[in-house]
């Protein structure tokens, strides 16, 4: 195996053995190889396009959208771990190919230079498995194409994800997806040189600002725009469901699924900002968020008595103290572990297993009594953004300063907490994502009743700080979104956060920090062409 996707990547460089987030080699290749079989579904999605081959009455071209988002989003880092899941899913998408294939040469094309993931066909399993190790990230020997070829994907991994959630929530867009085959393609095209990547690079920020601004239209269409909130994190005392990672639709079935049955849900990590949207409030059993970051989840979840449902990322292995009362969904999966089927057209989930589990279960053991304050996605800020602009003016506040991104389990990251609490008192955080959780039980404080952490959401709410940084440059009639008193200090991990440091560089924004170590993905070459077009830097100490 070879795998280098995610910021905790062995020794920065890559891990060869196994992953250091559980990943095992057999199931790192094969998801080398799903990404092989999504790239060959590109090439004949682009070519379709190009050459207007489409057939609209066809529904192999709307189930091809489906496979190609899941798919990315399957390969993730901490989505699936599930060897036969990410079998199936290669075998799904080899039949697609091929009806592909015969629709489209049926349609005119000429496929005589096709590349081999578009015509490979295994005849056997065996064939299948031992395909899987060749055609990874190594197979591409020159490293500044590798590099690129692994900066685009990684920012389409996070693309499909974002996509993904505004997808379940009935919103698509064809641009977008056409425009992921378009470089899933051109990952597979050699003729392609370091300066073409480059572009496809950033042509991948776009569409990045694009998606979110997508899921953000999808989000606040469905449950309202995010308000001021406070959030407890204690626990009570009936039974509860732990509801993690990102999916906003699978927590308001559950939550309409056990209305009035004396059972608690509890949001955790990055389920969290569910709280902050109007259509959640209405829901009295919605009573708290519990525990912290991903990584803390085998300590926490062991602590929490009642079972807990995976959405998204980010799943840990579990421990067998909990596994029993773990349960995933979505496109996330484990070995062994209880999965939630998806639902039937217009139908709900059925979470009954969930619930007749809840009913038998102790109350959560309570971690702490506090609460969080957060809910300033764009539009509670520029409510709030008169009283922002005189604090700006009145020198109240001397800087925003953006630490979205993600939480890990490094040491290292202490580094945020430091640098959060040291920050002067008239600097307000702007942040969205895990990261938060690094300083969000810190008592920092307000300036003139602005909160100095002002948390937007999950890190699929990203775009709101985009927003509120485009809104201010307009109030002070800046020409450069530069001039504006904001500095970034980012904290990444998955590939999600690729997708958001690609979105911010379209935007112009320059001299980001990156932390708490720059990715594995980069060559050299590449890393200085970020340091000296972008002023692109690392972290040192808080
Ligand atoms: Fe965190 Fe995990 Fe939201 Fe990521 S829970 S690390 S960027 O998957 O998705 O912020
Ligand atoms: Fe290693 Fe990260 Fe890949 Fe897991 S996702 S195998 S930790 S680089």
């Amino acid at each position: 195996m070879f795998c280098y996707q995610c910021q905790e990547t062995a020794g920065g460089n890559g891990c060869t053995k196994s992953g250091v987030c559980g990943k095992r080699p057999e199931v790192s290749d094969l998801q080398d190889l799903l990404i092989y079989v999504v790239k060959g579904i590109a090439y004949y999605m682009d070519q379709a396009h190009k050459k207007n081959l489409k057939d609209n009455k066809s529904e192999v071209f709307a189930m091809a959208d489906d496979y190609m988002v899941k798919s990315l989003f399957v390969t993730l880092t901490n989505v699936n771990f599930d060897q036969q899941a990410i079998t199936d899913q290669i075998k799904a998408g080899l039949q697609l190919k091929e009806t592909l294939r015969k629709e489209l040469t049926k349609a005119g094309l000429d496929i005589d230079n096709a590349p081999d993931a578009a015509t490979w066909m295994p005849k056997d399993d065996g064939e299948l498995t031992s395909k899987a190790p060749l055609v990874g990230i190594l197979s591409t020997e020159n490293e500044d194409i590798r590099s690129l070829r692994s900066m685009i994907i990684y920012g389409l991994k996070g693309m499909a994800a974002y996509y993904y959630h505004a997808k379940v929530l009935g919103f698509t867009d064809e641009e977008i997806t056409q425009f992921m085959y378009k470089a899933l393609a051109a990952t597979l095209d050699d003729s392609l040189t370091v300066e073409n990547l480059v572009a496809l690079v950033m042509e991948t920020g776009k569409y990045g600002v694009a998606t979110l601004a997508l899921l953000d239209k999808a989000n606040t269409t469905c449950y309202g725009s995010p308000e001021l909130s406070t959030v407890k994190t204690g626990a009570g005392k009936n039974p509860g469901i732990l509801v993690s990672g990102h999916d906003l639709k699978d927590l308001e079935e559950l939550l309409i699924q056990t209305e009035g049955l004396g059972i608690d849900i509890y949001t955790h990590g990055e389920m969290l900002p569910a709280h902050y949207y109007p259509a959640f409030k209405k829901y009295p059993h919605l009573v708290g968020n519990y525990g912290n970051a991903w990584w803390k989840q085998t300590e926490e979840f062991e602590k929490f008595n009642g079972p807990i449902l995976i959405t998204t990322n980010c799943l840990v292995p579990p421990k067998d103290s909990y596994k029993d009362r773990l349960f995933t969904t979505n496109i996330v999966g484990f070995e062994g572990i209880k999965h939630i089927a998806d639902r039937k057209s217009n139908g709900q989930k059925d979470f009954s297993p969930i619930i007749e589990m809840a009913k038998k279960c102790p109350p959560p053991t309570e971690l702490e009594n506090g609460t969080i304050v957060g809910g300033f996605a764009h539009t509670q800020v520029l409510a709030l953004a008169d009283k922002v602009v005189e604090a700006v003016k009145s020198g109240a506040i001397k800087k925003f300063v953006v630490m979205a991104g993600c939480d890990g389990r490094m040491k290292s990251r202490a580094y945020y907490t430091d640098f959060a609490a040291g920050l002067p008192k008239d600097t307000v955080i702007l942040t969205a994502g895990c990261a938060k959780y690094r300083y969000n039980k810190l008592d920092l404080g307000d300036i003139g009743g602005i909160p100095r952490v002002l948390d937007a959401g999950q890190c699929n709410d990203s775009y709101s700080l985009a927003l509120i940084a485009l809104k201010l440059k307009e109030v002070f009639g800046l020409e450069d979104i530069n001039d504006l008193p904001i500095v970034y200090n980012i904290a990444w991990y998955e590939q999600k956060a690729v997708l958001v440091l690609l979105s911010l560089l379209h935007l112009g924004v320059k001299n980001i920090h990156l932390g708490p170590t720059l990715p594995g993905f980069l060559s050299p070459n590449v890393a200085k062409l970020l340091v000296e077009t972008f002023g692109i830097g690392g972290i040192t100490t808080a």
